[in-house]
C-alpha cells in the first residue's frame, strides 16, 4: 500500500497553452517536450485504514490549501480506479527550491500519479498513467514517458495521452536553465491559459501549429539541430506573443529575461547553434548540442550570470518507481 516515484520536469519545444475542455484538461493542440535530468520531484504515497483524512506535505516547503485540494482530487481519481476509499499519506520533495520559479506541477503530478497507482496495485499501462496525470496537470502527462515526448491533443479523454517519440540517449542535447528572479508574483499558467483565445494572434497560432509540430518532429528525427532550434525559438516567441496580447495581458519576462535572449542571439551571430525557449515564467532555457555547453556557460558568466543560477539538464527518463521511500 506504499510506493515512491521520481518524475522529471519537462521543457516544451511545442507549447501547451489553452484548453478546449478545462474539466478534462484537453488541450487545443498537441505538444512536444523533453524530460529534464536536473529538476525532478520525488513522492511517496501510502494508503492506510488508520487515516481519517489525506495527509499531504512538502519537504522544505508548504502546500497551500488550494494545492492540497488539487492533490486530494488527484488521489480521488486513482481511488476511483482502484474502487477504494482509503485515505493516503503523501510526502513530496522537489530537488529545486520553490523560490527558483521552476514549475513543479508537471513533475509533481507525474510522481504523485505513478506512486498512488502503484500503492493501490493498479497495473496501468503507461498511456493510461499519462491520461490520469493529465487530469491533474496537463504538462504532467509529458513527464511519464521517457526522453522526447509528444502529448496528443486528442478529442476526448482517452485519446489525449502522451508517448515517447525517442529515448533520452537518442540525442545529446543540453537544456541550461538560467534562473531569473521574479519581480512580480506570476499569474498561474492554469489561470493565464484560460484567456489565450482572447489574443488576436490566437487563431493564427492554432492554424499554424499542426504544420509546426510536424516540422519539429522531422527536425528531431533528422537530428537537424539548426532547424530544430529555429522552430523551438519561434514557437516560444509565438506563445509569449499570445500571452502578451491576451486580455488581461500576461507578461512573464523581466529585463534579465530579455538580456539573456539578446545574449543568446549574439552567441548565435558568432556562429554557434544556440537557441532559447521560455515557459510561463522569467527563466530562460538555453538549448544547445551538449558539446557547446562550456562555451555557452563561459559567455553567460562573462556577462555576469552566476553558475549557481544555472541548472544543466540532459534528456531524461520519465517517471519511475524507486524502492527508497521518503517516510
Ligand atoms: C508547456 N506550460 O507546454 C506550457 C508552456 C506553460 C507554458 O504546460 O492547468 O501547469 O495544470 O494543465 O501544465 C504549464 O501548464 O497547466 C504548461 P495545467 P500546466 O509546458
Amino acid at each position: 500500500m506504499k510506493a515512491t516515484a521520481v518524475a522529471p520536469s519537462n521543457i516544451a519545444f511545442i507549447k501547451y497553452w489553452g484548453k478546449i475542455n478545462s474539466d478534462l484538461r484537453l488541450p487545443y493542440n498537441s505538444s512536444i517536450s523533453m524530460n529534464l535530468s536536473g529538476v525532478y520531484s520525488t513522492t511517496t504515497v501510502e494508503f492506510s485504514q488508520t487515516l481519517k483524512n489525506d495527509e499531504i506535505s512538502l519537504i522544505g516547503g508548504v502546500f497551500s490549501t488550494a494545492e492540497k485540494s488539487r492533490i486530494t482530487n488527484q488521489l480521488n481519481l486513482v481511488r476511483e480506479k482502484a474502487k477504494t476509499s482509503l485515505k493516503a499519506k503523501v510526502v513530496t520533495q522537489n530537488n529545486f527550491p520553490k523560490s527558483a520559479g521552476i514549475a513543479s506541477s508537471a513533475s509533481g503530478f507525474a510522481a504523485l500519479t505513478v506512486a498512488a497507482a502503484e500503492a493501490l496495485n493498479l497495473k496501468l499501462p503507461e498511456s493510461e498513467l499519462t491520461i490520469l496525470a493529465r487530469l491533474g496537470s496537463g504538462s504532467a502527462s509529458r513527464s511519464i514517458p521517457d526522453g522526447f515526448v509528444e502529448w496528443l491533443a486528442g478529442d476526448n479523454s482517452r485519446s489525449s495521452y502522451a508517448y515517447s517519440i525517442h529515448q533520452p540517449e537518442y540525442w545529446d542535447i543540453t537544456d541550461l536553465i538560467i534562473l531569473v528572479s521574479e519581480r512580480t508574483k506570476k499569474i498561474s499558467s492554469t489561470a493565464g491559459m484560460d484567456k489565450a483565445a482572447t489574443s488576436p494572434l490566437w487563431e493564427k497560432r492554432l492554424a499554424d501549429l499542426p504544420q509546426k509540430i510536424s516540422e519539429m518532429k522531422s527536425a528531431i528525427s533528422a537530428k537537424n539541430f539548426e532547424l530544430f532550434g529555429s522552430i523551438l525559438e519561434e514557437e516560444a516567441l509565438n506563445m509569449h506573443a499570445v500571452m502578451q496580447s491576451q486580455t488581461p495581458a500576461l507578461n512573464y519576462w523581466t529585463d534579465e529575461t530579455k538580456k539573456i535572449m539578446e545574449l543568446i542571439r549574439d552567441i548565435r551571430r558568432d556562429g554557434n547553434n544556440v537557441y532559447f525557449t521560455i515557459d510561463a515564467g522569467p527563466n530562460v532555457h538555453v538549448i544547445m548540442e551538449s558539446v557547446d555547453l562550456e562555451l555557452v556557460k563561459n559567455r553567460l558568466m562573462a556577462n555576469g550570470f552566476k553558475p549557481d543560477a544555472m541548472i544543466v539538464n540532459r534528456p531524461a527518463r520519465g517517471a519511475r518507481l524507486i524502492t527508497e521511500h521518503l517516510f
